[in-house]
């Protein structure tokens, strides 16, 4: 497989202004013409040169039926094509006309990229090179053109035609068949193409933008599912609003629709005017969803939504630049969900997801900057690393220049690109030229892989009450990349006088001059060492370092004792560092206890995991009042009282072992949880019942709401890892008389972990009431398949064949494999069943759709953490996958980089 590189680019000898398309959909055969006006774009040619040839790519899937250029049907040999290509020669001079016909069988479409059928329907996904699957075409973002679309299909299977833009003309046609022409008044790159044909009901509500335009909103979903859509629409009008209100960005059609399709690949897709969403990102009712699902929707529906403007109207050059419209869209759909509910909340979820799930990535194999250098698949491009590590590059501007700063940035950014393909390049400018500053040091981040080491000691000196912190920064090398420049990053932090408030800062610049910061500063950090020093601080101060998670790195305070910690857990003004000092502390002491039990030999099993544990010390005195002094501080909400009292995931601590055991890893953890749950019973039980659900109140999705059953579910959670049957008894009674899915899945996720009869009791019955309900049913696989139960492969393996199980589903896979892929105990059971079984999954899956496929065989690419046995066999997988006969490149490519 052939490798892209960034540095190759080079701007198309042809562009083309306007798309006129014709879809002729049929069962068996659909029929597609594109008339293309074409352009020349290769400048003055030299004397007797030829025109360049165009090439347009395709697939082969695609059947080239006719292709003619100015009205003239070239003959066989007067063009090429490919599997991959069709190449065009002879061109006439200047602008003119090609029109290519192509036929597409959809309904044998598993790849579910290009045109293919869900449930029935007709749908596209185009991004990222899924255009050449409809049709030959310059399938790359910066050719922007004007698109028209005629739908013809039949008019009883297929009611609903729908496009991107207006509806400009539709109607009756013999046979029973109609047609719809739909057409989009905004350039735009292939990628954001849709069409939508089908059996769909709707749910409509309209939105009035700033300047006064009325604009139709509508989700489109199957009829069954129509009273699930008002959580989704609400969120779009919320999104609406509040783009306008923080960037000044209105909606710019008359006519916003959204459709749910169940095959889908990814989330969402922000199409123009026509977003396609994975159904289980729409569909929500109290009895379905959990407060969870409803959270995730409002925050994608806010994404596909802020992108008509970071994304639509000013897109990418080329796939490189990914992280232009992923990392800003991802930063605006945060600060939306951070408005609508808790910002403190937002930012500790999305600082966790970072550090266990983004920090791995780039600490592995697959390691690339925000901005790749180099791919085979883009489409293994949509990474954690482009979206979320890219977000947080967002927020470094954000942080430096503050709101306003930010806002002129944004400003001038789209007053320059408005309607074109730009570069990151052109963002950071945009953002540099409107606050008048040198952020070359910021621009580093695009260019460089890994998560920069922050190292920082402190020094107080009572004689001139200064204190002084010392910044040390670097990026360990990765592939490719053997050598790091220091990178810009801005250290919010405060510091903490004996009572716990924050006193002021006033830093001394090198000239002697004195800077007034508040009490809470940003510090500019850049080079690869630096001081920086405070005047005036009557006491040594607790340092609180890097408030808000103000970048993406792994910091490291000399010298912080637990008492510090502690200090800052209970005071710390920002609500962040509070949580994040726990969290320190929970390490720390997480760390210790795995490597006394790992020296400690012998089985693996929980209970003689904790008599190592017990031997080493255990879970201190200290350690536990400070986690009822959270559960018992009346100034916190439950949803920040939950993660301050939730471990750091065994991903997160997985970095600093050397050759981790991941089971042995789980019983640490859980033993740590017991002993908080012993010691902290009576604290719990209280919690849980001031929480309680009031008998008879209906689901409401609030904040507030929400804080109350976080918590409440947090505790049950704690309390059933004591194993009581009065526990396990209550948890029984509490999943028979849920009244919201929120509570009735946090009941059986307990209930899951538990070995014996009231574990499949429960799931029998949850089964039975939800069968019908295709998304409930992707939680109940999703439980089983990620449940620590000793010896679950078994039954992960027989889940295969249940009749609620669809391989070419990929939420289904995502649910079954990639769950399984984080079953610490079972994926890496030590007998290498788990291995096999997810090896066998990626190859089977690979036949079907080379994306998913690609996701599962990720669950691989970390095999390098792990002790000496898993390595071996975890490598031995990747290399039978690798030497597979016929994989996909997908695939490929992310395993053939894992070995590397
Ligand atoms: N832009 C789409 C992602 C499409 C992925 C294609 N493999 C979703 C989003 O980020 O909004
Ligand atoms: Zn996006």
């Amino acid at each position: 497989p052939q490798q892209k590189f960034r540095k190759d680019y080079a701007p198309p000898p042809y562009t083309i202004s306007t798309v006129h398309l014709n879809f002729i959909l049929g069962e068996e055969t659909t029929t597609v013409t594109s008339r293309l006006h074409v352009l020349p774009n290769y400048g003055l040619l030299e004397e007797g040169a030829a025109r360049p040839a165009l090439q347009l790519d395709g697939r082969k899937d695609v059947k080239l039926v006719r292709v003619a250029v100015a009205g003239n049907e070239l003959a066989a040999g007067q063009y090429m094509v490919t599997e991959k290509q069709l190449t065009l020669n002879n061109l006439p001079p200047g602008e003119f006309e090609v029109e290519v016909v192509t036929e597409l069988r959809p309904q044998d479409n598993s790849t579910l990229e290009g045109l293919y059928k869900s449930s029935g329907n007709f749908c596209t996904q185009c991004e990222a090179e899924g255009f050449r699957g409809i049709t030959f075409f310059l399938d790359r973002p910066d050719i922007m053109a004007k698109y028209t679309t005629r739908i013809e299909a039949d008019e009883a299977n297929y009611p609903v035609l729908l496009g991107n833009g207006n509806l400009k003309e539709s109607g009756k046609l013999e046979g029973g068949r109609h047609y719809a022409v739909w057409e989009d008044p905004f350039p735009k790159p292939c990628y954001l193409f849709a069409l939508v044909a089908g059996k769909l009901s709707m749910k409509e509500r309209s939105f009035t933008t700033c300047s006064g335009r009325e604009v139709a909103l509508r989700i489109f979903v199957q009829e069954n599912n129509l009273g699930k859509v008002d959580h989704a629409l609400e969120s779009l009008i919320k999104s609406m609003k509040w783009d306008e209100e923080t960037f000044g960005l209105e909606y710019d059609l008359d006519l916003f629709n959204i459709v749910a399709v169940d095959d889908f690949n990814m989330g969402a897709m922000e199409n123009k005017s026509l977003n396609i969403f994975n159904s289980r990102l729409v569909l929500a009712s109290p009895e379905t969803a959990t407060d969870l699902d409803y959270s995730r929707i409002e925050g994608v529906v806010g994404h596909e939504y802020f992108h008509n403007w970071t994304g639509n109207r000013v897109t990418c050059r080329d796939w490189f630049q990914l992280t232009l419209k992923e990392g800003l869209t991802v930063f605006r759909d945060q600060e939306f969900t951070a408005d609508m509910n808790s910002r403190a909340v937002k930012r500790i979820e999305d600082v966790m997801m970072l550090r266990s799930s983004q920090f791995t990535e780039d600490a592995g194999p697959m390691s690339h900057p925000i901005r790749p250098e180099s791919y085979i698949k883009m489409d293994n491009f949509y990474t954690l690393t482009v979206y979320e590590k890219g977000a947080e590059v967002v927020r470094l501007y954000d942080t430096l220049l503050g709101k306003e700063g930010f806002r002129k940035g944004m400003d001038l950014y789209f007053k320059r690109h408005d309607g074109h393909a730009v570069t990151c390049d052109d963002f950071l400018a945009a953002m540099a030229d409107a606050n008048n500053v040198n952020l070359d040091t910021l621009g580093r981040w695009y260019s460089q892989a890994g998560t920069p080491n922050l190292h920082v000691s402190t020094l107080y000196d009572a004689a001139s009450k200064t204190y002084t912190l010392t910044c040390k920064q670097n990026t360990p090398p990765s592939a490719g990349q053997d050598i790091k420049l220091p990178v810009l990053i801005p250290i919010k932090l405060g510091l903490l006088g004996p009572d716990g408030a924050d006193v002021p800062l006033r830093l001394r610049g090198p000239d002697g001059s004195v800077t007034d910061l508040g009490t809470t500063g940003v510090l500019r950090f850049e080079e690869a060492e630096s001081t920086f020093t405070f005047e005036g601080v009557e006491v040594e101060p607790v340092p609180s370092l890097l408030r808000g998670f103000s970048a993406p790195v792994k910091m490291h305070v000399e010298g912080q004792t637990d008492e510090q910690l502690l200090f800052l857990l209970a005071h710390d003004s920002d609500p962040f560092n509070r949580w994040e000092a726990g969290q320190r502390l929970a390490r720390k002491l997480l760390l210790k206890l795995y490597a006394a039990a790992a020296a400690g030999g012998g089985a693996d099993n929980a209970k003689d995991v904790g008599e190592r544990c017990a031997a080493a010390g255990g879970v201190p005195d200290a350690f536990v009042g400070a986690y009822r002094a959270v559960l018992g501080d009346e100034t916190l909400d439950g949803s920040f009282k939950a993660m301050a009292v939730s471990l750091p995931t065994g991903n997160e601590l997985m970095d600093a072992i050397e050759g981790a055991d991941p089971p042995l890893l789980h019983h640490v953890r859980m033993y740590v949880v017991k002993q908080l749950a012993l010691q902290l019973r009576p604290e719990l039980e209280a919690l849980v019942a001031a929480n309680d659900d009031k008998p008879g109140e209906p689901y409401h999705f609030t904040a507030a709401a929400c804080a109350h059953r976080a918590i409440k579910n947090r505790c049950l959670a704690m309390l059933s890892s004591l194993e009581e049957p009065e526990i396990t008894q209550m948890l029984l009674n509490r999943f028979k008389d849920a009244t919201n899915m929120t509570d009735e899945i946090a009941a059986l996720s307990c209930l899951v972990e538990l070995a014996g009869p009231d574990r499949d009791v429960a799931l029998a019955s949850f089964y039975d009431k939800f069968k019908d309900e295709p998304l409930v049913l992707l939680k109940w696989l999703g439980l089983q398949a990620t449940s620590n139960a000793p010896g679950n492969v078994a039954l992960v393996k027989s889940l295969v064949d249940h009749p609620a199980f669809n391989v070419t589903n990929p939420n289904n896979c995502y649910s079954l494999f990639l769950g399984f892929g984080r079953s610490p105990v079972n994926f890496h059971a030590a007998d290498g069943s788990g291995y096999a079984f997810m090896g066998d999954a990626v190859l089977r899956v690979d036949t079907i759709n080379h994306q998913v496929a690609a996701r599962m065989v990720s669950a691989f690419t970390t095999w390098r953490q792990y002790d000496k046995e898993r390595q071996a066999m975890m490598r031995s997988q990747l290399e039978r996958i690798v030497s597979h006969p016929g994989l996909s490149e997908n695939v490929f490519e992310i395993a053939s980089k894992s070995l590397k």
